[in-house]
């Protein structure tokens, strides 16, 4: 049984990886908007890890016999000033990301909870990768300053994401599955 502690904490947190879906989403939208299609390509990818990252949550405390509850996601930013404050929210949200995993893995160690560490360990280690990749796409974007050919390289380089298998978020996954 999953201790109370715990199971709240999880529950919170499936509302964090569903905000971080929804806000990749509304950056998909504005990537669309702005003719950066291999930017709205990337975070597509990144609004369906999202998803996964909630549903590792929701099925875990399933699994244990808790009970999922989901809560209301926040207002979203629907709009930026240009793709580069994309960019920067994009890594400033995943540093707070970072902060709420830290949070989870504090309460499972404090509770004792030995069956939560192996996914909370998993969560550590993705938030090095997700950090990473931010930074990355950021220092990019910052080097390359008013260029437009340097955004058009970004912009093809980041094309070249590969969807997970069946993403309900891949046009051609989906037009296949209807
Ligand atoms: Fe779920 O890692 Fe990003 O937010």
């Amino acid at each position: 049984m999953i201790p109370q502690k715990v199971r709240d904490i999880m529950n919170e947190q499936i509302k964090n990886e569903m905000e971080s879906y929804y806000i990749y989403l509304s950056m998909v939208a504005y990537f669309h908007s702005q003719n950066l299609e291999g930017m709205a390509h990337w975070m597509r990818c990144q609004a369906h890890e999202e998803m996964i990252h909630a549903m590792k949550f929701f099925d875990h405390i399933n699994d244990r016999g808790g009970q999922v509850v989901l809560k209301d996601l926040k207002q979203l930013k629907t709009g930026w000033a240009s793709p580069l404050e994309a960019w920067k929210d994009t890594l400033e949200h995943e540093q707070f990301i970072t902060a709420k995993i830290n949070d989870v893995m504090g309460v499972v160690r404090e509770s004792k909870d030995y069956a939560a560490e192996p996914i909370m360990n998993w969560f550590v280690n993705e938030q090095i990768e997700e950090e990473a990749n931010a930074t990355k796409i950021l220092e990019d974007m910052k080097r390359i300053g008013d260029s437009k050919e340097g955004l058009l390289m970004i912009d093809r380089e980041l094309a070249a994401r590969v969807f997970p298998a069946g993403s309900p978020l891949d046009p051609v996954a989906y037009a296949a599955a209807t």
